[in-house]
């Protein structure tokens, strides 16, 4: 039987995570959260783990006295995540949102542990660390995102040799086709009505600016170890192309689907088997017409400045992704307009100097200091 260690349990992928556990018999031998401790029981009930851990200290208590009965022992903070993602398991799933996310990664591929990786700023902020820890330990790391488990099943059979470029696709957004004046007065209740696809609110805001796009535009770059020139994104409105490859002679190999993220979560799950999936198979005819078109980096400043900070390299992706975490959360309540987002993206680039990336420890000091220069400069 398979074993897996999960963390960000109550989140979106972390949920769908474990339908897909229980459908195809995977044992959840230990289960985090950051702060749905109701949820959490209820999991850890239902799951069984040897283990929980939740990430707000404060509420340990509380856990500790729900599940007194049940003999599971639980744990709280970084240190108690990074426990879990050390657990003796075939795959440790990470799907927590944010850079929170880093250290876990590290500890898991410092233990061993393969991993089924979604949460998408541990490649933004560390992709150099990680990728080089991961071929030190030989740890392999399975995208959960579906743009990247996409050009992940593209490779299959080929190599990166024969890769020529790699072909990410965004839906556009709920802004789609909008220019600047008309994305003054949104508010975060229309950025957080994505078209095609049900997350949480993090990545939907992010998905609003095109931040999202930029984000996966670095991890691409650092999981399949491509150059940035040769990345192309462009826009399917439709979300049924997940993503493509060309490769050397020019033919292109895209995977396609329903947009739901059980496929690549079962995927990243069970590789390399296929196994029956609880998705609406895709039918063309339905759809009728696939639309393309190339994104609009004049508007969307997230996405611009996440290529900016990749092509410079070293802090720079930690940056930008430290200043739209706080001006994410600044939107959210009702702080700073949608369009400041993107400003303070690109006021970062302009702003910063190269620091030092060399360790998670540099990573994490300039992590801080960009959290610090948003909330001086708004
Ligand atoms: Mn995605």
């Amino acid at each position: 039987m398979k074993t897996i260690s999960l963390i960000g349990s109550t989140g979106s992928i972390g949920v769908q995570t474990l339908q897909v556990c229980k459908k195809h018999n995977i044992k959840v031998k230990a289960l985090a959260v950051k702060r749905s401790v109701k949820l959490l029981e209820e999991q850890a009930r239902e799951f069984s783990p040897e283990v929980v851990c939740i990430y707000d200290e404060g509420l340990y208590k509380e856990v500790r006295d729900r599940l007194s009965d049940t003999g599971i022992n639980v744990l709280c903070g970084m240190e108690g995540l990074c426990e879990i993602a050390s657990v003796d398991a075939d795959l440790f799933v990470n799907s927590v949102v944010g850079m929170v996310g880093l250290l876990p990664t590290l500890t898991a591929i410092e233990h061993g542990r393969n991993i089924a990786l979604a949460n998408k700023e541990t490649l933004v902020a560390g992709g150099h660390l990680v990728m080089s820890a991961a071929e030190r330990k030989k740890v392999k790391i399975y995208p959960i995102d579906s743009e990247h488990s996409a050009i992940f099943q593209c490779l299959q059979g080929n190599t990166r040799e024969q890769v020529r470029k790699i072909i990410l696709t965004a839906s556009g957004g709920p802004f789609f086709g909008r220019k600047k004046p008309e994305l003054e007065n949104v508010t975060p209740e229309q950025a957080l009505d994505h078209p095609n696809w049900s997350m949480g609110k993090k990545i939907t805001i992010d998905s609003a600016t095109l931040m999202n796009k930029g984000l996966e535009f670095i991890e691409a770059r650092w999981l399949f170890g491509v150059s940035p020139e040769n990345i192309e994104i462009i826009v399917n409105r439709e979300s049924v192309l997940h993503s493509a490859v060309e490769f050397n002679d020019f033919s292109v190999i895209g995977q396609m689907g329903v947009p739901d993220m059980k496929i690549p979560i079962q995927y990243a799950l069970l590789y390399p088997e296929r196994f029956d999936c609880d998705v609406k198979p895709l039918s063309f005819t339905d759809y009728g017409t696939l639309t393309f078109a190339k994104p609009d980096y004049e508007t969307f400043d997230c996405l611009s400045g996440c290529i900016e900070a990749i092509r410079r390299g070293g802090a720079y992706p930690c940056i930008v992704n430290a200043v739209n975490e706080e001006a994410v959360g600044l939107f959210l309540d009702g702080k700073i307009p949608f369009l400041k987002i993107g400003e303070l993206v690109l006021d970062s680039l302009r702003d910063f100097p190269q620091l030092p990336s060399e360790s998670y420890e540099d990573i994490k000091k300039a992590d801080i200091s960009t959290r610090e220069y948003v909330r001086n400069n708004i």
